[in-house]
């Protein structure tokens, strides 16, 4: 990658969070998972750029996970139950280096980031949200993508006893998502495994969680267990639930419609009674950094 993505959101955009300042602990907590870097808390602040600001509480008990049920509120309630210690991941397809990996080995060496990102669900809601994070692109390259590979497949744990959404059917499960390799190895998208650092959340996507902040949050899969390299296009749950509500880009464009509501506004999270919505931003704010790598399509028909 020629630059190195530079944030333009701050802790300012965030409330501040007692344990966002006791960074110390964190630096040891996390030792095992290399060093942390600080872009985004030394980031440009944007004065204009007046977004609501969310707390840890708001951010981990308004969630969508549908292994954990439908309601925003059910992740929080059900969660616990997610075992995630060990935890393991399998990479497979068009890579140098398949394997299992146990999660500690995947990611040793390589840095944890700061990220503050803009979050806009499909549904019109957003939120401002403090992850911590390594580059996908840093795990792509350490598991050696070969030439072939256009696409990157992700896929969710199945644990049928734990998760009550899973045993209702309420998706076809396991969850499954996918990139463009190009998509996949932008500086801007990252696995995270952290919020405010803080281990992330069970109902969040504990262990680690994919983070693509330029697209639709139902991208952004959680709690991973699979990374596969492929030729093809891979099939995506929410588009094989309703293919004509949510295709495979699903990059967030105030332009077009969502076929049932308007995606050109979004509620923001915590914002309280009378917070107006506010206007949804093309790309949710990154248009400079991600429209490159959708020159010439025409974005109505890749939705
Ligand atoms: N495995 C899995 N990943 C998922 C979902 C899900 O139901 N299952 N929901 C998606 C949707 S619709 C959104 S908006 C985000 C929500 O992330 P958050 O709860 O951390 O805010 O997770 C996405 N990732
Ligand atoms: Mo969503």
């Amino acid at each position: 990658m020629a630059y190195r993505w530079k944030n333009d959101l701050t802790a300012a955009d965030v409330t501040p969070k007692a344990a966002f300042l006791n960074r110390r602990q964190i630096l040891k907590a996390t030792a095992g998972l290399g060093a942390i870097g600080l872009v985004g808390a030394g980031g440009m602040a944007h004065a204009q750029d007046a977004l609501a600001p969310n707390t840890l509480e708001e951010i981990t008990s308004y969630n969508n996970y549908y292994e954990f049920g439908t309601g925003k509120t059910d992740p929080a309630a059900n969660a616990h139950q997610l075992v995630t210690s060990p935890w393991s991941i399998k990479v497979d397809g068009m890579v140098d280096n398949p394997g299992d990996y146990a999660l500690g080995d995947l990611l040793a060496g390589l840095t944890v980031e700061d990220r503050i990102y803009r979050f806009r669900c499909v549904e019109a809601w957003s939120m401002v949200v403090p992850w911590n994070g390594i580059e996908l692109a840093d795990i792509l390259n350490k598991v050696g993508v070969q030439s072939g590979a256009k696409y990157v497949a992700f896929e969710t744990v199945v644990q049928p006893e734990n998760m009550i959404g899973v045993q209702r059917r309420v998706l076809d499960f396991p969850y499954v998502e996918g990139l463009r390799l190009d998509e996949a190895m932008h500086p801007l998208t990252i696995m995270a495994t952290g919020i405010y650092d803080e281990l992330i959340s069970n109902q969040n996507g504990a262990p680690i969680r994919l983070v693509v902040p330029w697209k639709y949050g139902f991208k952004s899969i959680k709690s991973i267990v699979r990374i596969t390299l492929t030729d093809q296009e891979p099939p995506t749950s929410w588009n094989k639930s309703n293919a004509r509500e949510y295709g495979f880009y699903s990059n967030v464009n105030p332009e077009v419609s969502h076929p049932r509501w308007s995606q050109a506004s979004e509620r923001t999270i915590g914002g309280g009674l009378f917070a107006k919505r506010k206007p949804t931003l093309m790309f949710n704010g990154y248009e400079s950094e991600v429209a490159g790598l959708y020159a010439g399509m025409d974005l109505a028909e890749y939705y």
